[in-house]
């Protein structure tokens, strides 16, 4: 009788091997291993942990992280830090010694479907193969080497630490524990008031062939292959009442390393992939009639040049959309938000900390959460901003002595805030707290961590508004994220304010709770400076009427309240949608990465799928692409990830959530059946985006037009839809 140990890696195989075949079309796959960690490398993560793999054949490399490890306090940002690196050295065997170029095949590749990466290669015969994955359920990263001739693999494992910490070898097993103590961003800030405690460890298993520990490293001879499970943690807790410092994770690291270490590798493989996949999987996209062969043929940076030239390749826009998905499950279900890297990062000194900035960057990481069906990966966020709500109301009250909270633009992990300060960057959090609870439906979460954080950020704006001499309410001495002076009654401003207070007024009733303080923000939320039409037709930016139509910055802070906000849209306020159509078209279509992605989002709510198709070009451009003549930075990397420049992850984040716009939006009363095609997408289907109101759609279109269309929710419910340009209302099905 085979035992359940084969029968479940037999099922395993069969499994990998049939998801292997299905999905070529959510594949990013290269010839050469990777030179450059930013461009090339391919990112795994668990949504804790994190690793970017280079793929090389004599070492690998997979530099690694932890979303906790971060320097800082309640005073000063900080920086989130990078742990270390595992290589992998290989010796050369006999053959490869005498014919150094004998490899052949060699192929790297991330299968988004299952969130595994890999390696493979032939040489002198031996076909070598390699898995790597960052468990969820496990905790664990797990790296597997494999051929299919025994005893084919000697070389070392050795591990390396960026913040000099103890590491030792015994056994089979690598250790480095340290403390960020001392550690600064700048040299010339003074020492951070508590610093983390951190330890990684590495389990090195073999089959075949023998180990030895070195001096700092593990030997391994001539072994068959080789599973090595990292675990790694800090002492970090989300909570301020203990310093912020809980438990060392030593004990909890040795016990998932055990545990996994106990698994069978394929059962580990297993466990992960369904684990991975009950997320994944609840959003499929195809544009047009579905990959193509010919691309799918091509590695990922050629295609991406491909695209380039003619832009048939719409399975590319799909992919780059679920790779969005991919990235925020693997950077973002911990206690710990995505960062401006989401969780990937290998300087000491990343750009602008590898921080959480609210004055637009991330807001924009999770724009796409709920929409693209990932509700849970949203809740990091609302973790840490309810963790550091008590730091921010001090600081608040000593700079604006009012109650309530508010950020400057560059903010850490402990709450501590540098640079301007942008005082609606906390409504706009705010924004993407209600915003959970409104695709959700989660009351829970509304009663006890959304309200009470959207009522505190209210009270500060209560006693910050001050009235002009009509009565209008203004918030004062504002700032337009990142340019022009600082005045009273900024729209960036006044639009966000006017946001949260409407969305508390809405909070408050879903809840049935502080009938006078909901008819105080509702009061005030319509005493507040509207938007206003300028001299040439354009949305001010201002209260003054002074924008410059060549002003082509980056940033769209006065067109807030079109999108992610909904004060404005082109079916209620027609007029101002105008307005923001001839503001946006001032500020042209080439820009950053993330500013791109946010065009993108911003034609979608003006109903215009083509100028939104137009900014998806610029978005999926090969970075190097000389024939382009595009200087103002923005495209993608061969490894797709999204550079402002530097890489920055908002842009793929920023960009999913375009493609989630352009096909369903439900933020003005009604569900939208594709709002924003572009004549590309004449056909297509979508399934499982999600809707305000706790609605999942599927979608199917044909010339333009929806063809089929599917709305479940949890409980049935009437709803207004729009389709093919006619409204009406249907009853959803319950959700299965
Ligand atoms: C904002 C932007 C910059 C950059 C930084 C991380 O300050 O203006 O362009 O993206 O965030």
């Amino acid at each position: 009788m085979k035992s359940p140990g084969l029968c479940l890696a037999l099922l395993a195989t069969t499994l990998t091997l049939a998801a292997q075949a299905a999905t070529p079309e959510l594949k990013l796959w290269y010839e050469k291993p990777a030179l450059s960690w930013e461009k090339e490398a391919l990112p795994i993560g668990n949504g804790r942990l994190g690793g970017m793999i280079f793929g090389g054949l004599r070492r690998e490399q997979i530099q690694f992280n932890e979303s906790s490890l971060w320097i800082g306090d309640e005073t000063d940002t900080g920086a989130y830090q990078p742990f270390g690196d595992l290589f992998i050295q290989l010796e050369d065997d006999e053959l490869g010694k005498l014919k150094p170029d004998s490899t052949t095949g060699y192929r790297r590749e991330l299968d988004l479907s299952r969130a595994v990466h890999s390696v493979s290669y032939t040489r002198n015969g031996v076909k070598f193969q390699r898995e790597y994955f960052a468990s969820h359920p496990a905790n664990v990263m797990v790296f597997r080497l494999t051929a299919d001739r025994p005893g084919t693999y000697s070389g070392s494992v050795r591990l390396t630490d960026m913040h000099q910490g103890r590491i030792t070898a015994d056994g089979n097993l690598l250790t480095v524990t340290g403390s960020l103590a001392g550690y600064k961003y700048e040299a010339k800030s003074t020492n951070y008031a508590f610093a983390l405690g951190y330890e990684g460890q590495v389990l090195v298993l073999h089959q075949g062939g023998s180990l030895k520990a070195a001096e700092g490293r593990i030997d391994f001879t001539k072994v068959d292959g080789l599973t090595i499970l990292v675990c790694a943690g800090t002492d970090y807790v989300a909570d301020r009442t203990r310093g912020w410092r809980g438990e060392a994770p030593h004990a909890r690291i040795v016990a998932q390393l055990r545990a996994a270490a106990r698994t069978p590798y394929p059962a580990l493989l297993a466990a992960h992939v369904a684990d991975y996949q009950r997320l994944f999987n609840r959003v499929s996209l195809t544009l047009g009639p579905g990959p193509d062969a010919a691309a799918l043929a091509l590695p990922t940076d050629q295609r991406l040049l491909q695209y380039a030239t003619n832009r048939q390749d719409l399975a590319l826009e799909a992919l780059v959309f679920q790779y969005g998905r991919y990235l925020l499950i693997s950077s973002s279900r911990g206690a710990v938000p995505a960062n401006l890297q989401g969780l990937w990062n290998n300087s000491l000194r990343p750009p602008w900390r590898s921080d959480y900035h609210t004055d637009v960057n991330v807001q924009m990481n999770y724009w796409m959460a709920d929409p693209a069906n990932l509700s849970e990966c949203f809740l990091p966020l609302a973790t840490w901003l309810n963790s550091i709500r008590q730091v921010r109301q001090a600081a608040t009250r000593a700079a604006f002595h009012t109650r309530g909270w508010t950020m400057r633009a560059e903010n850490g992990l402990f709450g501590g805030s540098t640079w301007q300060w942008v005082e609606s960057g906390s409504a706009w959090c705010m924004q993407n707290v209600w915003d959970h609870y409104a695709f959700t439906g989660d009351r829970a979460y509304l009663r006890t961590l959304a309200y009470p954080m959207m009522k505190e950020v209210c009270e500060f704006w209560l006693d910050r508004l001050k009235p002009l001499p009509d009565g209008t309410l203004v918030a004062p001495n504002g700032y337009s994220p990142e340019h022009g002076p600082r005045e009273d009654g900024v729209s960036h401003d006044q639009q966000l304010v006017w946001d949260l207070f409407n969305n508390t007024v809405a909070a408050a009733d879903a809840l049935g709770v502080d009938r006078e303080f909901r008819a105080l923000l509702a009061t005030q939320r319509d005493r507040l400076l509207a938007p206003k039409i300028g001299k040439w037709g354009q949305l001010q930016e201002w209260m003054v009427d002074r924008d410059d139509p060549k002003d082509t910055h980056r940033h769209l802070s006065h067109l807030v309240a079109l999108h992610p906000g909904r004060q404005i849209t082109p079916l209620t306020t027609p007029a101002l949608a105008e307005a923001a159509r001839v503001s946006l078209n001032a500020r042209g279509d080439v820009s950053t990465g993330w500013s791109t992605a946010w065009k993108i989002n911003l034609w979608a709510r003006l109903l215009d799928g083509d100028r939104a198709y137009k900014l998806i070009g610029n978005l999926l451009r090969l970075v190097g692409d000389t024939r382009m003549n595009y200087s103002a930075g923005g495209g993608l990397y061969a490894n797709l990830f999204d550079t402002h420049p530097p890489f920055q992850i908002d842009g793929n984040f920023g960009y999913t959530a375009g493609v989630c716009e352009m096909l369903v939006q439900s933020h003005a009363g009604e569900i939208h059946l594709l709002p924003a095609l572009p004549r590309a997408w004449s056909s297509g289907r979508v399934q499982g985006l999600r809707a305000r109101g706790g609605f999942e759609l599927d979608l199917e279109w044909q010339d333009g037009k929806v063809t089929r269309y599917h709305l479940t929710s949890p409980k049935p419910q009437a709803v207004k839809i729009r389709v093919n340009g006619e409204v009406k209302t249907i009853k959803s099905t319950r959700t299965r």
